[in-house]
């Protein structure tokens, strides 16, 4: 019971809470000594730091889920297996809904830190056969949504490209029964184009170069990621970390998993053939400008691919069909126009194939039973990123961050403070930097970023990326995180292009070139006209309320270098990170205050069996009882405050050793029953 919490030896500290300063400095030489030793994770209270150690370790087999089983937080050495099974067993005894937000940069950790969450469960919980089938399904979600959604960017090879939060639900045994998946925001603009060094989504490579060659045949194609438009524009086909091959079998062996029969596989894989087809459709300009196909194989196997007739395809490619009156008009493309149009097609098909997959994975994993489940949710969103070119991906996905960081601090840093102070705890305030004024800046009705786009998007008349641009410095010229070429000093300037616009995020400045803001957000806006407000904005408040109403733990994921090499330790990478992150404020806010807090009717109930006084029952007020009892335990003064509602314990220690207490006592509780019975 000693152990962990206070070890204090070669490996450093395993809590940040009881460093003897809470400096920069000492944090980061702590984080460096545990990372030198394949420590990766440390924690500042319950929340967990993860260090991406880019190599594999041996800390996530059967036996060390084994280890963490019902054993007290602090108890072992910090990993995240101890945090899935803290917020279970408190899911269990609490019987409330949690959430696990998993958050840092791209290339940090998030994905697999939430795959191995969902193992533990998948491997810990009660289990039958029936349930079985239901665990197999979760887990083969990933492979499935990661071959459509994840793909190889400059800073991760295997990098998520969508939002994805995904409920497991429990019954009141503690089973996982069923689970659901809500996405966000695919990045479709990536089936058409790929920067250089990044890659098209996994699974058209994975079906290239693991395709049977019968399949390949069916589908017309080559065996070859280099025959195709839509693959070689990043010029990087081959990652020396990814093995095409091996993951087309898996994907494969998934989609039966969650019961997508063959049929319905090869539609799938016919379509996602259709898409690379379409991307090699190639158009020539006839004597008066006019775009025309410049061959018919490829626009053939599309329209025997998507059962959709030739000619009309033909047409929708090179012509805009204009309805006046009664009749329609046709009027031609310029070939501009005609790769757009191709272009918007591939990636609307694309896009419409993710949602399906989802909808398939959901109906797959559901849980028709109606009694009352609790559930864990875990939200594995793309990092905050920055590129030497930032577009609307780059915006939406940063924007993104903000919000959880918003959310974050509310639920940690404000709500605590809050919280001291609701109950009448006397409480020392922490200064921290609340990005709200960012989240505002992007969001603000009527006066934010988003809100100034859609009003140009939908303005009739000369509307370009420009004349946002233009409105944006009208409207925010004064804004202390947002500057323009037109609005920046001197110094500035020089580092600003004319048709640039740069936002101060929480986690760093990011500069966004507006080409392509206005069509792409029309992708988005279209589907929902009657509201303002884009999509992505009101399906990030709706993730927001889903959160709020959840208890919540935090994993923070930080990345050890830019090079992707294991044992690299870059100090001035995780210095920026463990700033922007708010790790000092949160680890000053922890320290100063209480470990642990509970309603006195909660505390009491569990607890109750310890003290002569208050078992069987306490007939007066919880709180009167909660005083009782603890007297009782001996808790001395400074480690326990009594709140309005709750009691707030300074130390986990305080807390464990009632838990331990609490564990004999249900045992000898139980003996005593069981002799009782005997005689009967
Ligand atoms: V992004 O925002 O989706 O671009 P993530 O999700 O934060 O990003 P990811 O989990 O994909 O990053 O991790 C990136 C790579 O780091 C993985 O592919 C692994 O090679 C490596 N990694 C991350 N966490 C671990 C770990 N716990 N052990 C070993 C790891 N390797
Ligand atoms: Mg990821």
């Amino acid at each position: 019971m000693e152990g962990a919490l206070i070890a204090r030896d070669r490996v450093g500290i395993q809590d940040f809470v009881l460093l003897d300063e809470t400096t920069e400095g000492a944090v980061l030489s702590n984080l460096k000594k545990r990372f030198s030793k394949d420590l990766i994770y440390t924690y500042v209270g319950t929340l967990i730091v993860s260090v991406n150690p880019y190599k594999e370790l041996d800390i996530y087999n059967k036996k060390q889920m084994e280890l963490y089983m019902g054993v007290n937080f602090f108890e072992l050495p910090p990993h995240i297996y101890a945090l899935a099974d803290t917020a279970y067993q408190t899911m269990l005894t609490e019987y409330n809904n949690h959430f696990i937000l998993i958050s840092g940069e791209s290339g940090a950790g998030k994905t697999e830190a939430s795959k191995k969450i969902l193992q533990y469960y998948a491997v810990t919980c009660p289990s039958t056969a029936l349930l079985n089938t239901v665990r197999d399904k979760m887990l083969m979600s990933n492979p499935i949504l990661e071959a459509f959604g994840n793909a190889k960017t400059l800073k991760n090879d295997n990098s998520s490209r969508f939002g994805k939060y995904m409920d497991i639900q429990f019954d009141s045994q503690g089973d996982a029964v069923g689970g659901h998946i809500l996405n966000y925001l695919l990045e479709k603009s990536r089936v058409v184009h790929q920067n250089h060094g990044e890659r098209n989504f996994h699974i058209f490579y994975q079906l290239v170069e693991g395709g049977e060659d019968k399949l390949l045949c069916e589908l017309g194609l080559e065996r070859d990621s280099q025959h195709y438009y839509y693959l070689t524009q990043g010029e990087c086909a081959i990652v020396s970390s990814i093995n095409d091959r091996n993951d087309w079998k898996t994907v494969k062996n998934a989609l039966q998993i969650i019961n997508i029969d063959e049929l319905n596989t090869n539609h799938l894989f016919g379509i996602v053939a259709s898409v690379l087809h379409l991307g090699n459709i190639q158009f020539d300009s006839d004597s008066k400008g006019h775009a025309v196909l410049n061959g018919d194989t490829e626009l053939s196997w599309v329209s025997n691919l998507l059962g959709i007739d030739a000619h009309g395809l033909r047409e929708g490619l090179t012509y805009r069909k204009i309805e006046a009156r009664q009749d329609q008009v046709l009027s031609p493309f310029t070939t501009d126009h005609a790769m757009y149009a191709r272009d918007a097609l591939a990636k609307a098909i694309y896009g419409q194939t993710f949602t399906w997959l989802v909808n398939r994975i959901n109906e797959s994993m559901e849980n028709k039973d109606s009694t009352k489940k609790t559930v864990i949710g875990l939200l594995d969103i793309y990092g905050f990123e920055v590129f030497y070119v930032n577009s609307f991906e780059q915006f939406c996905i940063n924007y993104c961050n903000e919000k959880l960081q918003q959310l974050f601090i509310q639920l940690t840093l404000k709500a605590e403070q809050d919280e001291y102070e609701a109950e009448n705890i006397e409480w020392e305030p922490v200064q921290f930097f609340n990005n709200k004024i960012i989240c505002d800046l992007v969001e603000e009705k009527h006066r934010g970023i988003i809100s100034l786009l859609d009003e140009e998007c939908l303005r009739p008349g000369d509307a370009t990326d420009l004349t946002f641009l233009e409105r944006l410095e009208e409207k925010m010229g004064n804004h202390p995180h947002f500057v323009t070429h037109r609005l920046a000093d001197k110094m500035t300037r020089k580092t600003l292009e004319r048709g640039d616009f740069r936002l101060l995020h929480y986690a760093g400045e990011v500069t966004y070139c507006v080409v392509g803001f206005l069509d792409k957000n029309n992708d988005l806006l279209y589907r929902n006209i009657k509201d303002v407000a884009t999509q992505f904005k009101s399906s990030l408040l709706k993730l927001t309320e889903i959160l709020m109403a959840k208890e919540a733990w935090y994993i923070r994921c930080l990345k050890s270098n830019e090079s992707k090499q294991p044992g690299q330790f870059d100090e001035a990478l995780i210095r920026h990170q463990v700033k922007y992150l708010g790790l000092m404020e949160h680890l000053r806010v922890r320290r100063a205050g209480f470990a642990y807090r509970r309603k006195y009717d909660v505390f009491l109930k569990r607890y109750k069996p310890l003290c002569p006084a208050t078992w069987p029952h306490w007939r007066g007020m919880p709180a009167d009882g909660v005083e009782v009892l603890v007297q009782h335990l001996g808790y001395l003064p400074y480690e326990y405050k009594m709140g309005r509602t709750k009691i707030f314990i300074r130390h986990p220690r305080t807390l464990y050793a009632t838990e331990d207490a609490y564990e004999k006592c249900k045992h000898q509780l139980a003996t005593r029953l069981q002799a009782k019975y005997k005689g009967y």
